[in-house]
């Protein structure tokens, strides 16, 4: 049976951290400047512990997960229904986590933390737990909108330098067209370019968008409402960019749906969106199947989501650069310690060591706790 010669969870908690950034990343929806996100954290009866991130933003406006929603669905609900199956296998805790609706950000950190607790328990990666093959993998940035448009070259410029292998914009009505122009004109036509939109527009600016076709760019991220795979599927069919989802993929099914649609010829797969590491395999193999381009996003997490990302990328589906930019560039310190960083030749190794592959800080965690939670069972 599995499971059963492998040691019970003894500890479990639901962790609030607030991490200063370096600098605001400002989006379509609103800036981030404090990033508080959640931790799950597990240690069984040997001592192999497991931790794992739901980076829900603080405001609805990206999704309806909140850091405040993420926390308290996890601590009442997905950690108790986790632990009630009396098994340490992720796709048990998956399987039990499936009685809960949306949420996918409670239920991916919790998840996580099983995938690392057993990757630690057997001595294993977790790329080799999720079958991941790659030993590095390209990383892009995602540049946050700026009023000074010289700010973003000069941004582009540094990280092209650093050898990043894409970069994307984020863009907004009355930021767009202008900025895409400029960046072309400075980079060449040789550069990886695409966007995001993050949900800014509406089917009634397709023609404006069509203005983005000349640019060549990789992908147009989310242009239309969060929840509207018609409105993306007749936005796809006057545009020659290629449509990418993000905000409107939020388990297997949705990706499904959008590819049988012809929503979206570009897939953005983050695990806290899709509920969980498992979800986002599923899903990505299932684009794959179809050669639709897949690549992972970020949720500009610590490096403790960071890992689970890095673990994913290295899957064979995931042909395109990922949002990996490392903790230098967005937190002032983070939760793991050493990380990762970004070769000359704009990879990343993904890591190899067992567990989560980047020693915790359990200090660090500690400082920047703001809200702790032990669970101790099941909540009925
Ligand atoms: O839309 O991809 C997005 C960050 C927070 C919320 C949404 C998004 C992003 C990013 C950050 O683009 C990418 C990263 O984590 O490096
Ligand atoms: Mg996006």
């Amino acid at each position: 049976m599995p499971g059963t010669d492998r040691a019970p969870v003894q500890f479990a908690e639901v962790i609030e951290v607030a991490l200063p950034m370096l600098r605001p990343f400002v989006t379509s929806f609103g800036a981030t400047d404090d990033r508080h996100t959640v931790l799950v954290h597990l240690r069984d009866e040997n001592g192999a512990e497991g931790w794992g991130e739901g980076p829900a933003l603080d405001h609805p406006f990206y999704l309806p997960d909140t850091v405040a929603s993420t926390y308290a669905v996890a601590a009442r609900y997905a950690l108790p229904i986790a632990l009630a199956t009396g098994d340490v296998d992720p796709a048990a805790a998956q399987l039990a986590m499936s009685v809960i609706r949306g949420n996918t950000f409670a239920r991916a950190a919790v998840e996580a933390a099983f995938h690392c607790l057993r990757a630690e328990a057997e001595g294993r990666s977790l790329r080799e737990l999720l079958g991941g093959t790659a030993a590095r993998i390209p990383v892009g940035e995602s540049i946050g909108i700026s009023s000074d448009l010289d700010e973003t070259l000069d941004e582009v410029r540094r990280r092209l330098g650093e050898g990043y292998r894409r970069i994307k914009l984020k863009i907004a009505p009355g930021h767009d067209l202008a900025l895409v122009a400029a960046v072309r004109d400075a980079v060449g036509d040789q550069v990886g370019l695409q966007v995001d939109a993050n949900a800014g527009y509406h089917l009634s600016d397709a023609r404006h968008l069509a203005g983005l076709d000349e640019y060549d760019l990789l992908c147009i991220e989310q242009p239309l409402e969060w929840d509207d795979l018609l409105a993306h599927a007749e936005l796809q069919r006057q545009l020659r960019t290629p449509i990418c989802l993000d905000e409107s993929l939020r388990s297997v099914a949705d990706v499904r749906r959008a590819l049988e649609l012809d929503a979206c010829r570009s897939v953005n797969i983050k695990p806290g969106r899709m509920g969980g590491l498992l979800a986002s395999r599923q899903a990505a193999q299932m684009c794959a199947q179809r050669g639709v381009p897949v690549w992972c996003g970020g949720m500009i997490e610590s490096g403790i989501g960071r890992a689970g990302n890095l673990a994913l990328c290295a899957l064979p589906a995931f042909t395109q650069a990922a949002d990996m930019s490392p903790a230098s560039v967005l937190f002032v310190q983070d939760l793991v310690d050493p990380t990762y960083e970004v070769d000359p030749d704009g990879t990343i190794a993904v890591p190899t060591a067992a567990g989560l592959g980047f020693p915790v800080r359990a200090d660090r965690i500690r400082g920047a706790t703001v809200h702790r939670t032990v669970v101790r069972g099941p909540c009925t």
